[in-house]
């Protein structure tokens, strides 16, 4: 989608700049007693997957406003992902939604995802809406629903998501439940839980024992008065219930504002239950944002705690599957998945520059500022050349929006896709 060449050239002209902020940042982080090249390879290796519904401008209830050269096959969602990797080197997956991304020509597929450098990441599964030629309505539910018929099709549609994706060689199944009530009474709270617990269960005995679960919660939406897995206790409880390879997915937008994120994923990595996460920004709850747009130091403490619970060998945590999950009502939507993998990755360089042993001197003396400092010196750092020189490292961009933009290659999508064509998502 993007000669190497034009990447290099990109990088001719950015190089002495980019030169300069590096050898900076490099000597201040030696003298401090970090490997800056150590830390440059730790970036390189973080992957951040990228979900299929997020290559086409999202809307909310009142329009969608199509940017055009939006993807219309899977195959062209392939070719997106494709391009924001050779671009940026770090996003080297692309998560899938059935019944939107059904794999039809799965020999030319897989084919396709190699010479991309790409894997799947994760299936996701849709009980939020009713697809033409389905039975039964998810009007009441799905796993939760009071009648079995209704169940029993919703269990499986999940395990047809499996199915679909044991033939690209993916290895994890993404719940997330639209179900709940949106009025007092509506539901019986707990026999509702019990449906949805049985039907998860019956999901995951049907899943290869390889496979993981990832149960995804969300406070509110579509659902307003409750939503039958609102919190990370009931997701955490869920996963128990199940067996030992269901694990919790964290989505940062759903949370009620305020609450401590980091705290989350402290519990969740301590109990050996954190699976999954899917990055975004937020100001009111679901906004699906940029990552890091609104709550940049949030977001650093929330890596912080990842970083901590990851080196702690004492925390048996599984490896956590990370994706964006983010709509794009307003940009361009690879210009924001470009913006949002920088932001994680500058979160997470940021939190590899905690002085740990500092800190958890300064905490167990009871030094607060102490302990606070720490963290705002790593935060305060700027760490944008180590993150270029990871993606240039990789024969990536050293300003991977800037080559986006240089190379026009929005207007080349919409000469080829068309000025109208539309994305299947929400
Ligand atoms: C919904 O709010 C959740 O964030 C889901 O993870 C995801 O956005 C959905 O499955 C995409 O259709
Ligand atoms: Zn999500
Ligand atoms: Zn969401």
């Amino acid at each position: 989608m993007i000669a190497h060449e034009q990447i290099q050239y990109h990088n001719q002209a950015q190089a002495p700049e980019h030169e300069t902020r590096l050898q900076f940042i490099e000597g201040v982080l030696e003298r401090k007693g970090f490997n800056p090249r150590q830390i440059i390879e730790q970036i390189r290796a973080f992957q951040i997957a990228i979900p299929s519904w997020a290559l086409g401008t999202g809307g909310t209830r009142f329009g969608r406003f199509s940017i055009g050269g939006e993807p219309r096959s899977l195959e062209e969602k392939i070719e997106d992902v494709g391009l924001i990797h050779q671009l940026n080197r770090s996003a080297n997956s692309i998560s899938l939604h059935i019944p939107w991304d059904i794999p039809k020509d799965v020999p030319a597929l897989k084919q396709l995802l190699t010479q991309h450098g790409l894997t799947i990441d994760s299936v996701n599964s849709n009980t939020f809406q009713d697809q033409k030629d389905q039975i039964h309505s998810y009007k009441y539910g799905s796993l939760c629903h009071t009648e079995n018929a209704v169940r029993q099709q919703a269990i499986e549609h999940n395990i047809q998501c499996v199915e679909h994706g044991k033939q690209l060689d993916a290895k994890v199944l993404t719940v997330w439940l639209a179900d709940g009530s949106n009025f007092p009474g509506q539901h019986h709270l707990r026999k509702a839980y019990q449906r949805t617990a049985e039907s998860l269960a019956d999901i995951y005995s049907a899943m290869p024992p390889d496979w993981t679960m990832l149960i995804e919660y969300k406070p509110y939406e579509p659902n307003f008065y409750s939503m039958i897995i609102p919190d990370w206790g009931t997701s955490y409880a869920l996963c128990q219930y199940v067996g030992k390879n269901a694990q919790v997915l964290v989505d940062l937008g759903h949370h009620l504002p305020n609450t401590n994120i980091e705290q989350i994923v402290g519990r969740l990595m301590h109990f050996g239950r954190l699976g999954g996460f899917h990055f975004n920004g937020s100001m009111y709850g679901d906004d699906d944002l940029t990552t890091g747009s609104i709550k940049p130091f949030q977001l650093f403490l929330i890596f912080n705690e990842l970083v901590d619970g990851m080196n702690d060998p004492a925390v048996k945590n599984p490896d956590i599957a990370w994706m964006i999950d983010a709509s794009h009502n307003t940009k361009d939507p690879i210009e924001d998945l470009l913006q949002s993998v920088n932001g994680i990755l500058a979160a997470y360089a940021r939190a590899l520059l905690v002085d740990r042993a500092a800190l958890s001197q300064a905490q167990e003396e009871n030094d607060v500022v102490q302990a606070e400092e720490l963290l705002r010196d790593a935060f305060l750092t700027d760490v944008r050349p180590l993150v270029a020189e990871a993606m240039r490292l990789d024969g990536g961009a050293i300003d991977p929006l800037a080559a986006y933009r240089a190379a026009h290659i929005r207007a080349s999508l919409i000469e080829k896709r068309g000025k109208f064509s539309t994305a299947t998502g929400l």
